[in-house]
């Protein structure tokens, strides 16, 4: 059966790793989903807005070959209604949610996938400020 993916994240200052997880994410089924977080969301988070707009964030997501479906996550409390909307089979996060979303396990499957190594926004963040 042609299985439905969803995933979630911010994917600021796209990288190796994002690219890696929505590849195994789709390798997982046929068609992927993905809900971006939204600025308002982020803000509401860490204090601080994205480096890149959702808008733009958006827009690479979508224009990923791997990518199906795009859509803006408002809240991380609205997990289960995504699940539902978008009729998805499999939950895929990273492993750095590990567990946090196993109550989903009784809607679809929930699967994490090992983060890649050694990247991460923050520090591309970081080592973007030493550069003189
Ligand atoms: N990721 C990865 N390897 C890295 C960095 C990130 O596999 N080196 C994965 C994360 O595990 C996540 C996805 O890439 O599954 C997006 O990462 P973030 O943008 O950091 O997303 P996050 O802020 O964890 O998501 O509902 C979740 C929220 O949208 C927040």
């Amino acid at each position: 059966m042609a299985k439905r993916v969803i995933t979630f994240g911010t994917f600021d200052v796209f990288h190796i790793g994002h690219i890696k997880i929505l590849e195994r994410a789709k390798a997982l089924g046929s068609y992927l989903i993905v809900g971006v977080s939204s600025d308002t969301l982020n803000y509401s988070k860490k204090s601080r807005y994205p480096i890149y707009s959702q808008s733009e964030r958006i827009h690479i997501i979508s224009s990923l070959r791997c990518v199906d479906e795009v859509f803006i996550e408002n809240s991380l409390e609205l997990k289960e209604s995504y699940i539902k909307e978008y009729n998805a089979d499999i939950l895929v996060m990273g492993d750095d949610w590990k567990g946090k979303f196993d109550t989903f396990g009784n809607i679809c499957q929930v699967i994490y996938l090992p983060r890649t190594p050694s990247i991460s926004t923050t520090e591309i963040i970081e080592i973007a400020r030493t550069i003189k």
